[in-house]
């Protein structure tokens, strides 16, 4: 869905999301291998997406650094899902991923979730980034789309476990974040 949210949406959902990440700081993640991800991240709603060696990938209610609950969902996005997404029920996990420059996310399925039934519904603000999106299996063909700011990405139905990831992102194509970058917002239900 291109530019679904206006510049001035945009600008506002910014400032709301960067004033929630000074409660719930942004963090680098660490994938089960040890690896520490390009992306920094946090969340918003009663469950957050965590990785660590300890643990994988996981929900959970509090911040791994804090220890405390993620701070609520921004009204804008649960308007969104409601509309685009499921219409009865809420997402109950927004992830927040920041891309610095040079920040990518590679291949990858969602499916840390109970049910898959509900889709993945994202919101992409600042610097424009270059998604793949592929098939059910690693091996399919994949195509290459721009996820630009304001663009929403719904995978749902046949693509709710679509292979996927952000091969990079173009660094100062938007002015939107302050101090550059992109951020992607990922409502989902987890449980
Ligand atoms: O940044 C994006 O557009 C995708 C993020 C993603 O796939 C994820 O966090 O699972
Ligand atoms: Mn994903």
């Amino acid at each position: 869905m291109p530019e679904r949210l206006g510049p001035v949406a945009q600008a506002d959902l910014t400032a709301e999301v960067m004033a929630l990440i000074a409660a719930a700081p942004l963090y680098r993640p660490v994938v089960p291998s040890g690896k520490p991800m390009s992306v920094e991240m946090t969340n918003l709603g009663p469950l957050g997406w965590v990785t660590d060696v300890a643990g994988g990938y996981r929900y959970q209610s509090a911040h791994p650094a804090t220890g405390r609950p993620w701070p609520a969902i921004p009204e804008v996005l649960l308007d969104l899902w409601r509309e685009v997404a499921d219409a009865h029920t809420p997402p109950d996990a927004c992830l927040v991923n920041l891309y610095r420059q040079g920040a990518r996310m590679g291949l990858h399925q969602d499916r840390d979730e109970t049910d898959m039934a509900f889709p993945v519904l994202s919101v992409s603000l600042g610097d424009t980034a270059l998604f793949r999106l592929g098939g059910l299996k690693r091996t399919d063909p994949t195509s290459s789309l721009r996820l630009a700011s304001g663009d929403v990405c719904l995978l749902s139905g046949s693509a709710r476990l679509a292979f996927h990831g952000v091969d990079r992102v173009l660094s100062g194509s938007s002015r939107l974040i302050p101090g550059g970058g992109r951020i992607n917002l990922t409502l989902r239900r987890a449980r």
